[in-house]
């Protein structure tokens, strides 16, 4: 295993657990396909979510899970300094069942196939023309609120689909900034648990200042049967999403998404954008980069006011996003975390893999003596 880069203050009490409860939850996070190509049958008890039914034992794993995780690095390009125009986005509500963690499946509710959803990019000004349809395979029906509408539930109450169905409505982006989307329709935080949220980002007049990478991470948690870990194919937990007791914290829809799957990856010397937000339902989060120093925040996702300079930890709403930018300097790994750390126990961890030169007027670990005893 790599060498860790954690904190550069050597001996305390704190790093030292903070890496005792990374490891774990890093030895934790692998989740290879193998066991959730052998269970028997389709999509057990697929629409059994909304019931209150008890299932004692959680069935075998869904044979036809898919990874659902949707890559930090797949962003449309930046719009540039173009004029407002009219945007068509077509979005599509699924449900699929989806791989949560190593032998453990979960039926997911999507926007596009994808936890989070995909990430829209619009700017200030333009018209955009927003088409939900609902697949014909799905069991529910869905909706879209976007944070980024000015309007009626933000686009709810136009386009509660039905299975089959697609809804359309249009606004324009007043706005500029970082915005959250969910489903809205009830119960939503339900909905929204399952998977589907995701953002869109208006960008302000002549586009964000240029980087080299950017990057969409969104959090949420996961209410199911059973307990964290273990296997086979679960079922939503009614009482535990109103009791607000969840089981797995996520980035990006799934244990190991950012670590195994597809970690965040940069080279020394960039400069690195993430996009981060938080759909929740319930849950704040203290994003953290271990090791890294965020250089500007803009705090709630106001791409208006000046950001904050030189932070270390960032509060994120339920329902609100932000967005950070630092130089990465020194080559390791850098590992995303809420830094309530017991949530790095229930998967929420996620990887920047910086590779380049050793820089060791920045950082150098030193080559001690092993202590005798
Ligand atoms: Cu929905």
């Amino acid at each position: 295993m790599k060498t860790n880069h954690f904190y550069t203050k050597p001996g305390t009490f704190l790093a030292l657990i903070t890496l005792i409860a990374l490891l774990v939850s890093a030895c934790s996070s692998a989740r290879p396909m193998a066991g959730l190509t052998e269970a028997g049958g389709a999509s057990p008890a697929l629409a059994a979510s909304e019931t209150e039914a008890p299932t004692p034992e959680a069935a075998a794993p869904a044979a036809d899970a898919v990874n659902v995780s949707h890559a930090p690095d797949d962003i449309p390009a930046p719009l540039g300094d173009r004029p407002p125009q009219t945007v068509r986005v077509d979005l599509e509500a699924v449900e699929v069942n989806g791989v949560l963690a190593n032998g453990t499946t979960y039926n997911y509710w999507t926007f596009n196939g994808t936890v989070p959803g995909p990430f829209l990019r619009v700017r200030v000004g333009d018209t955009v023309e927003l088409h939900l349809k609902n697949n014909d395979g799905s069991t529910f029906p869905h909706s879209i609120d976007l944070h980024a509408v000015t309007g009626p539930g933000g686009g709810a109450n136009a386009t509660q689909v039905s299975p089959g169905q697609e809804k359309s409505f249009t606004f324009k982006a007043m706005n500029p900034g970082l915005y959250v989307y969910h489903c809205a329709t009830p119960n939503v935080a339900h909905h929204i648990t399952n998977g589907m949220y995701g953002l869109i980002l208006v960008e302000p007049e002549g586009g964000l200042p240029p980087v080299d990478r950017e990057f969409y991470v969104m959090q949420g948690e996961l209410y199911t049967r059973g307990s964290y870990g273990q296997q086979g194919h679960q079922q939503t937990d009614l009482q535990k999403l109103l009791d607000e007791k969840p089981e797995y914290f996520v980035f990006n829809g799934s244990v190991g998404a950012l670590t195994d799957t597809a970690p965040l990856q940069a080279q020394t010397g960039e400069t690195v954008r993430i996009f981060f937000g938080v759909g929740g339902p319930n849950f704040i989060s203290s994003f953290h980069v271990i090791g890294e120093i965020f250089d500007r925040v803009y705090d709630q996702a106001s791409l208006t006011a000046n950001p904050l300079t030189d932070v270390q930890t960032t509060l994120v709403p339920a329902g609100g996003a932000t967005m950070v930018e630092f130089t990465v300097d020194v080559p390791g790994r850098y590992i995303l975390v809420d830094h309530a750390l017991s949530r790095a126990n229930r998967g929420l961890t996620g990887y920047l893999e910086v590779e380049g030169p050793e820089n060791p007027e920045i950082f150098e670990a030193h080559e001690n003596m092993e202590m005798g005893h």
